[in-house]
Protein backbone atom coordinates (compact mmCIF):
# COMPACT_ATOMS: atom_id res chain seq x y z
CA UNK A 1 0.00 0.00 0.00
CA UNK A 2 1.01 3.23 -0.87
CA UNK A 3 1.17 5.59 2.39
CA UNK A 4 1.34 9.60 1.80
CA UNK A 5 3.75 11.24 4.27
CA UNK A 6 1.52 14.20 4.76
CA UNK A 7 -1.70 12.62 5.35
CA UNK A 8 -0.31 11.06 8.25
CA UNK A 9 1.84 13.63 10.05
CA UNK A 10 1.06 13.66 13.61
CA UNK A 11 -0.66 10.64 13.69
CA UNK A 12 -0.06 6.78 14.62
CA UNK A 13 -0.97 4.36 12.12
CA UNK A 14 -0.54 0.62 10.80
CA UNK A 15 2.64 -0.26 8.99
CA UNK A 16 3.54 -3.43 7.43
CA UNK A 17 6.89 -2.77 6.54
CA UNK A 18 7.08 -5.73 3.81
CA UNK A 19 4.45 -3.98 1.75
CA UNK A 20 3.32 -0.61 2.48
CA UNK A 21 5.60 2.64 0.85
CA UNK A 22 5.50 6.18 2.37
CA UNK A 23 5.75 8.36 -0.13
CA UNK A 24 7.65 11.88 0.39
CA UNK A 25 7.03 15.10 -1.59
CA UNK A 26 9.09 18.36 -0.08
CA UNK A 27 12.10 16.63 1.73
CA UNK A 28 14.82 15.00 0.57
CA UNK A 29 15.79 11.35 1.74
CA UNK A 30 18.66 12.70 4.33
CA UNK A 31 16.18 14.50 6.21
CA UNK A 32 15.06 11.47 7.45
CA UNK A 33 15.59 10.45 11.23
CA UNK A 34 14.09 7.68 13.29
CA UNK A 35 13.05 6.74 17.29
CA UNK A 36 12.06 3.51 18.76
CA UNK A 37 9.50 4.03 21.23
CA UNK A 38 8.61 0.42 22.57
CA UNK A 39 7.63 -1.84 19.87
CA UNK A 40 6.42 1.30 17.42
CA UNK A 41 8.94 3.66 15.60
CA UNK A 42 8.60 7.02 14.74
CA UNK A 43 9.67 8.74 11.77
CA UNK A 44 10.94 12.35 11.82
CA UNK A 45 10.97 15.04 8.50
CA UNK A 46 11.55 18.15 8.55
CA UNK A 47 9.93 19.19 11.95
CA UNK A 48 6.63 16.23 11.21
CA UNK A 49 6.23 12.76 12.40
CA UNK A 50 4.35 10.11 12.61
CA UNK A 51 4.29 6.72 14.60
CA UNK A 52 4.78 3.30 12.59
CA UNK A 53 2.72 1.17 15.08
CA UNK A 54 4.74 -2.59 15.93
CA UNK A 55 7.29 -1.69 13.24
CA UNK A 56 10.94 -2.33 14.26
CA UNK A 57 13.87 -0.73 12.45
CA UNK A 58 15.22 -3.67 11.46
CA UNK A 59 12.46 -4.34 8.82
CA UNK A 60 12.73 -0.99 7.22
CA UNK A 61 13.95 -1.76 3.37
CA UNK A 62 14.65 0.00 0.39
CA UNK A 63 11.11 -0.07 -0.76
CA UNK A 64 9.75 1.94 2.27
CA UNK A 65 10.09 4.93 1.47
CA UNK A 66 9.62 6.66 -1.89
CA UNK A 67 10.88 10.65 -2.33
CA UNK A 68 9.01 12.55 -4.71
CA UNK A 69 12.45 14.06 -5.96
CA UNK A 70 14.57 10.84 -6.59
CA UNK A 71 16.48 10.71 -3.44
CA UNK A 72 17.18 7.59 -1.68
CA UNK A 73 16.59 6.01 1.79
CA UNK A 74 18.75 2.58 1.72
CA UNK A 75 18.56 0.51 5.02
CA UNK A 76 21.15 -2.04 3.60
CA UNK A 77 21.46 -5.66 4.87
CA UNK A 78 24.12 -7.46 7.05
CA UNK A 79 25.83 -9.05 3.74
CA UNK A 80 28.63 -7.26 1.50
CA UNK A 81 25.81 -4.27 -0.34
CA UNK A 82 26.72 -2.08 -3.69
CA UNK A 83 24.28 0.79 -2.81
CA UNK A 84 24.32 3.49 -5.60
CA UNK A 85 22.69 7.41 -4.55
CA UNK A 86 20.92 9.05 -6.51
CA UNK A 87 21.52 12.96 -7.52
CA UNK A 88 19.68 14.27 -4.41
CA UNK A 89 20.67 14.09 -0.67
CA UNK A 90 20.43 10.24 -0.06
CA UNK A 91 19.89 8.55 3.32
CA UNK A 92 22.09 5.21 2.75
CA UNK A 93 22.45 3.08 6.11
CA UNK A 94 25.43 0.56 6.38
CA UNK A 95 24.68 0.05 9.70
CA UNK A 96 23.64 -3.66 9.25
CA UNK A 97 27.35 -4.37 8.64
CA UNK A 98 29.39 -6.18 5.25
CA UNK A 99 32.03 -4.99 3.19
CA UNK A 100 29.62 -2.18 1.19
CA UNK A 101 30.65 -0.16 -1.23
CA UNK A 102 28.90 3.39 -1.58
CA UNK A 103 28.54 6.18 -4.39
CA UNK A 104 26.41 8.14 -2.95
CA UNK A 105 26.78 10.79 -5.94
CA UNK A 106 25.75 14.40 -5.91
CA UNK A 107 23.62 16.06 -3.04
CA UNK A 108 24.37 16.20 0.41
CA UNK A 109 24.12 12.75 1.52
CA UNK A 110 24.21 11.19 4.73
CA UNK A 111 25.69 7.67 5.38
CA UNK A 112 25.00 5.87 8.40
CA UNK A 113 27.37 3.49 9.78
CA UNK A 114 26.79 2.92 13.07
CA UNK A 115 29.12 0.52 15.13
CA UNK A 116 30.30 -0.98 11.34
CA UNK A 117 32.69 1.38 10.11
CA UNK A 118 35.50 -1.45 8.79
CA UNK A 119 38.69 -0.76 6.37
CA UNK A 120 37.11 -2.99 3.70
CA UNK A 121 33.89 -0.52 2.94
CA UNK A 122 34.38 1.61 0.47
CA UNK A 123 32.19 4.67 0.85
CA UNK A 124 32.57 7.74 -1.92
CA UNK A 125 30.09 10.69 -0.74
CA UNK A 126 30.94 11.97 -4.28
CA UNK A 127 31.66 15.60 -5.68
CA UNK A 128 29.76 18.58 -5.15
CA UNK A 129 27.18 18.83 -8.35
CA UNK A 130 28.86 22.32 -9.46
CA UNK A 131 32.64 23.42 -9.58
CA UNK A 132 31.51 26.28 -7.13
CA UNK A 133 29.14 24.60 -5.23
CA UNK A 134 29.99 22.83 -1.83
CA UNK A 135 28.10 19.47 -0.85
CA UNK A 136 28.51 18.79 2.67
CA UNK A 137 28.09 14.78 2.47
CA UNK A 138 28.15 13.18 6.37
CA UNK A 139 28.92 10.06 7.66
CA UNK A 140 26.77 8.97 11.05
CA UNK A 141 29.16 6.70 13.58
CA UNK A 142 27.80 5.40 16.66
CA UNK A 143 28.04 2.56 19.35
CA UNK A 144 31.27 1.08 20.95
CA UNK A 145 33.98 -0.12 18.40
CA UNK A 146 35.94 -2.72 20.83
CA UNK A 147 39.33 -2.23 18.33
CA UNK A 148 40.79 0.50 16.84
CA UNK A 149 39.35 1.37 12.96
CA UNK A 150 42.67 1.95 10.51
CA UNK A 151 40.54 3.99 7.35
CA UNK A 152 42.50 2.56 4.35
CA UNK A 153 42.78 4.93 1.29
CA UNK A 154 39.42 3.94 -0.48
CA UNK A 155 37.59 3.09 2.96
CA UNK A 156 35.83 6.64 3.06
CA UNK A 157 36.34 9.45 0.43
CA UNK A 158 34.73 12.27 -0.40
CA UNK A 159 33.02 12.65 3.16
CA UNK A 160 33.61 16.69 4.57
CA UNK A 161 32.04 15.61 8.04
CA UNK A 162 32.10 12.73 10.36
CA UNK A 163 29.31 12.78 13.24
CA UNK A 164 29.73 10.85 16.32
CA UNK A 165 26.55 10.14 18.22
CA UNK A 166 26.16 10.31 22.01
CA UNK A 167 27.14 6.88 22.96
CA UNK A 168 30.05 6.56 20.93
CA UNK A 169 33.36 5.03 21.82
CA UNK A 170 36.27 4.69 18.70
CA UNK A 171 39.50 4.77 17.91
CA UNK A 172 39.86 5.98 14.61
CA UNK A 173 42.66 6.05 12.39
CA UNK A 174 42.53 8.47 9.03
CA UNK A 175 44.37 7.83 6.08
CA UNK A 176 45.39 10.59 3.92
CA UNK A 177 42.92 10.35 0.80
CA UNK A 178 40.24 10.57 4.47
CA UNK A 179 41.19 14.00 4.33
CA UNK A 180 42.42 15.29 1.14
CA UNK A 181 39.43 13.94 -1.10
CA UNK A 182 37.08 16.43 0.85
CA UNK A 183 35.58 18.87 -1.14
CA UNK A 184 37.69 21.82 -0.07
CA UNK A 185 40.36 19.56 1.41
CA UNK A 186 39.02 20.04 5.15
CA UNK A 187 37.56 17.28 7.50
CA UNK A 188 35.16 18.13 9.85
CA UNK A 189 35.35 15.43 13.20
CA UNK A 190 32.15 16.71 15.09
CA UNK A 191 32.29 14.61 18.30
CA UNK A 192 30.21 17.94 20.12
CA UNK A 193 27.62 15.14 20.86
CA UNK A 194 29.45 12.97 22.82
CA UNK A 195 29.52 12.48 26.49
CA UNK A 196 31.68 12.00 29.35
CA UNK A 197 31.83 8.57 29.24
CA UNK A 198 32.29 8.52 25.40
CA UNK A 199 35.64 8.59 23.41
CA UNK A 200 36.46 9.67 20.01
CA UNK A 201 40.71 9.17 20.00
CA UNK A 202 41.91 10.71 16.36
CA UNK A 203 44.96 9.65 14.70
CA UNK A 204 45.85 11.78 11.96
CA UNK A 205 49.11 10.82 11.41
CA UNK A 206 49.14 9.77 8.21
CA UNK A 207 47.90 12.77 6.94
CA UNK A 208 49.22 15.47 4.76
CA UNK A 209 46.84 16.94 2.70
CA UNK A 210 44.53 19.13 3.67
CA UNK A 211 42.89 20.15 7.11
CA UNK A 212 41.01 18.53 10.28
CA UNK A 213 38.56 20.39 12.60
CA UNK A 214 37.56 18.31 15.37
CA UNK A 215 34.06 19.88 17.55
CA UNK A 216 34.05 18.55 20.85
CA UNK A 217 35.50 18.49 24.55
CA UNK A 218 38.90 17.87 23.74
CA UNK A 219 41.45 16.00 26.34
CA UNK A 220 44.26 18.49 26.24
CA UNK A 221 46.73 15.87 27.55
CA UNK A 222 46.36 14.29 24.70
CA UNK A 223 46.88 17.10 21.82
CA UNK A 224 50.31 17.76 20.58
CA UNK A 225 49.92 21.20 19.59
CA UNK A 226 51.62 24.50 21.55
CA UNK A 227 50.19 24.52 25.12
CA UNK A 228 48.89 28.41 24.02
CA UNK A 229 46.84 26.66 21.14
CA UNK A 230 45.42 24.05 23.40
CA UNK A 231 43.33 26.23 25.64
CA UNK A 232 41.84 27.81 22.02
CA UNK A 233 40.83 23.96 21.68
CA UNK A 234 39.18 22.90 24.70
CA UNK A 235 35.69 23.83 22.41
CA UNK A 236 36.93 23.12 18.88
CA UNK A 237 40.56 22.06 17.27
CA UNK A 238 42.56 22.54 14.49
CA UNK A 239 44.39 19.83 13.81
CA UNK A 240 47.81 20.30 11.68
CA UNK A 241 49.09 16.78 9.91
CA UNK A 242 52.42 17.85 12.45
CA UNK A 243 50.26 17.43 15.04
CA UNK A 244 48.35 14.30 14.80
CA UNK A 245 46.58 12.90 17.47
CA UNK A 246 43.26 14.15 19.97
CA UNK A 247 40.86 12.41 22.16
CA UNK A 248 37.46 14.08 22.45
CA UNK A 249 35.19 13.42 24.98
CA1 LIG B 1 25.86 -4.21 4.45
CA1 LIG C 1 23.27 11.65 -3.52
Amino acid sequence: MNINFADITGQTIPFDAANDTIYVDGFSAAHLSFSSNGADLTIYLGGQWATLLATDFAALGATSFSFENGSIADFGTAADDVVIGSEEADRLDLSRGGADQVDAGFGTDLIVVGAALSADDEIRGGPSRYEWSYEEDVLVVSGAYDSPVALAATTVTGVEKFFFESGTSIDLALADETVGTTGLGHLLLDGSALGQSDRLQIDGSAVSSGWITALGALDPTSLSVPSWETILMVVMAKIRSSAATATIR
